[in-house]
């Protein structure tokens, strides 16, 4: 069974909501007041990411009373007792499924995983919600766009920065990708999770899990945060308007909790508008938590593809008349969570995770263009789009659970592509990987295809990425061992190598050694065309880095 969490969220999350959070009555089992108030905590931080706040399931099974009581344990089908459903369920917390749960025995004591068993019996509290006026309340510009620089006064070559998650610390490292020096640490929010850039590449947009998004101006002589906005409790999604004519002018961010996204000034974070997304799932039934996934910006219409993770709506939202906002709502699969362009930049590609399914958009028409069945729980991160020698144009995706990398033939209004026509929209390769594949990655100039599997139960295997040629497929991959290359003291815990991201000119791979919080972590830079360790960054500041987002080709969504 896995040891690793892929969704530990941050305490001072849950401060957000408080003592803020409406009390229903308890059902059975009982607990005290201090209890409850812990096991609250810990569902936040545990196991709200997969299974939602108010447990309705999503990447991870309802966990509604009525669910939670019913265990088959062979003898409680009806009613299911108190004590054997607590039995049961402190086995699952114990020690994970098949079907994907983790464990937590490592993690948790005995009595708190008695205590989440009891507690995930009785009826879910309902977050507050957040207004617009909550929102507008929150809003803080450090540095008016007046008083920040008409030029850039750095002389960093601003294209090749990447700005890198430091997961638990609340931090971005901002690394310069030619000297691989750290140029600033900059504060922001909680467990921050995703960096996107405006279309200029002037501006950083950083959310953090507790919804605090940050903007960080790179033409400052040490690029800084000039604005903040909270826009909800529990976040994960950013991006900016990027069709031509909207440079910089707008930026969007989508809020787990409350389900809603928020529309703003791109260059101030003032908010404009907020949208809810609750409403009903493509299966017709009403939904009181459809979180906000993944969102990207298309540069052929003034639009953001905004994906609803519980109900499997994909919206085109048209920014071009944010008063008369239109909003086109196509239909997919349930539980969208992550996706990226196809090479063309019309076609949108999505996982419906828990679905199994991959969702293709045509932006142009504004419609589904296939619902692609693949292996268990799809992850692409943005994906991986190359040439493949027999298909044509592919989009990659990898799986958390399952043992390959998925190729799927894109469409394409390029005429050299015509003969590939009849392999679009359907799988047309399985890649050997391994299981608990988190992200893969290839970039226009290089030959080969990254592939992570941090979320591999086997230490060797998390701490390690693989490499395929991409002239031919067939030829076992190269495994290589981020841990060992990165020269740090071998330790018990395992540090995930996660996450490969380019260099702008496409001839280095960044992989982030992912160690614990009191560990040394690291990036390991190889070279493209040699798979060669190039640099090791290290630092003692370098405290739990995850994704990176090289910023030419984030402005360019080049994947
Ligand atoms: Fe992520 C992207 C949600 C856990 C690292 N993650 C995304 C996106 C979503 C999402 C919706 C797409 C954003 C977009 O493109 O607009 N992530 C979630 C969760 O709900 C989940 C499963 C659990 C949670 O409680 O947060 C989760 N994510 C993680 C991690 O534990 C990871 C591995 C480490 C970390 O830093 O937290 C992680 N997620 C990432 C990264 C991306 C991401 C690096 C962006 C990939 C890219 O290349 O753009």
């Amino acid at each position: 069974v896995s040891s690793l969490k892929y969704a530990l969220l941050p305490a001072a999350l849950f401060g957000a909501f408080g003592s803020a959070l409406a009390q229903t009555p308890a059902a059975s089992p009982t607990m005290t007041a201090d209890e409850k108030a812990q096991a609250k905590k810990i569902y936040f931080e545990r196991c709200a990411g997969c299974h939602g706040v108010l447990r309705k399931g999503a990447t991870g099974k309802n966990l509604e009373p009525h669910w939670s009581k019913k265990l088959p344990d062979g003898s409680t089908q009806e009613g299911g007792t108190l004590k054997l459903g607590s039995n049961r369920l402190e086995k699952i917390i114990s020690y994970g499924t098949d079907g994907g749960m983790v464990n937590f025995d490592d993690i948790l004591s005995k009595d708190e995983i008695s205590l989440m068993a009891k507690y995930i019996q009785n009826t879910p509290d309902v977050p507050p919600e957040y207004s617009f006026k909550d929102t507008m309340d929150s809003w803080k510009v450090m540095v008016p766009v007046k008083d920040r620089p008409t030029k850039q006064m750095n002389k960093f070559n601003l294209k090749n920065m990447f700005s890198v998650t430091l997961r638990d610390t609340g931090e971005v490292a901002l690394i310069d990708g030619d000297t691989k020096e750290i140029r600033s640490i900059v504060k922001t929010g909680y467990a921050v999770h995703i960096s996107r850039l405006s279309k200029s590449g002037r501006y950083v947009y950083v959310i953090g899990r507790d919804g605090r998004l940050s903007l960080i101006d790179l033409w400052m002589e040490k690029p800084a945060v000039v604005a903040e906005l909270k826009i909800g409790f529990d976040a994960r999604s950013v991006d900016t308007s990027k069709f031509k004519g909207y440079d910089d002018k707008y930026a969007i961010a989508g809020s787990y909790w409350p389900p809603q996204y928020v529309i703003m000034d791109g260059d101030t974070l003032k908010p404009l508008k907020i949208v809810s997304t609750r409403g009903m799932t493509v299966d017709g039934e009403y939904h009181p938590e459809p979180r906000v996934a993944s969102i990207v910006s298309s540069e052929i219409k003034p639009e953001w593809v905004v994906n609803i993770k519980e109900t499997g709506q994909i919206l085109l939202v048209d920014y071009s008349d944010i008063k008369n906002l239109k909003t086109t709502t196509i239909e997919s699969a349930k539980f969208l969570h992550d996706g990226g362009w196809d090479a063309s930049k019309r076609y949108f590609l999505v996982a419906a995770n828990a679905s199994n399914k991959i969702a293709a958009v045509d932006t142009k028409l504004g419609k589904l263009a296939a619902l692609i069945d693949v292996k268990k729980l799809p992850h692409p991160g943005r994906g991986a789009n190359f040439v493949h020698p027999q298909f044509g144009p592919v989009w990659a995706t990898g799986h958390l659970g399952a043992d390959v990398v998925t190729l799927i033939s894109t469409a394409s209004d390029d005429k050299k592509f015509a003969k590939y026509k009849e392999h679009n929209w359907k799988v047309v390769q399985e890649m050997k990987h391994v299981p608990g594949n988190l992200f893969v990655k290839t970039h226009p100039k290089s030959k080969h295809f990254w592939a992570d599997s941090p979320q591999n139960p086997e230490k060797e295997l998390a701490e390690s990425v693989a490499v395929w040629d991409m002239a031919d497929l067939s030829k076992p991959t190269k495994i290589i061992n981020v841990a060992k290359d990165s020269g740090l003291p071998e330790t018990k815990a395992t540090r995930r190598a996660v996450h490969p991201e380019y260099s702008a000119d496409g001839k280095e791979v960044w992989i982030s050694l992912w160690g614990g919080k009191t560990d040394q972590s690291a990036i390991v830079v190889y070279d493209d065309a040699t798979l060669k360790v190039k640099k090791v960054i290290t630092d003692p500041k370098m405290i739990t880095p995850t994704g990176k987002f090289n910023v030419y080709n984030t402005q360019h969504d080049i994947y």
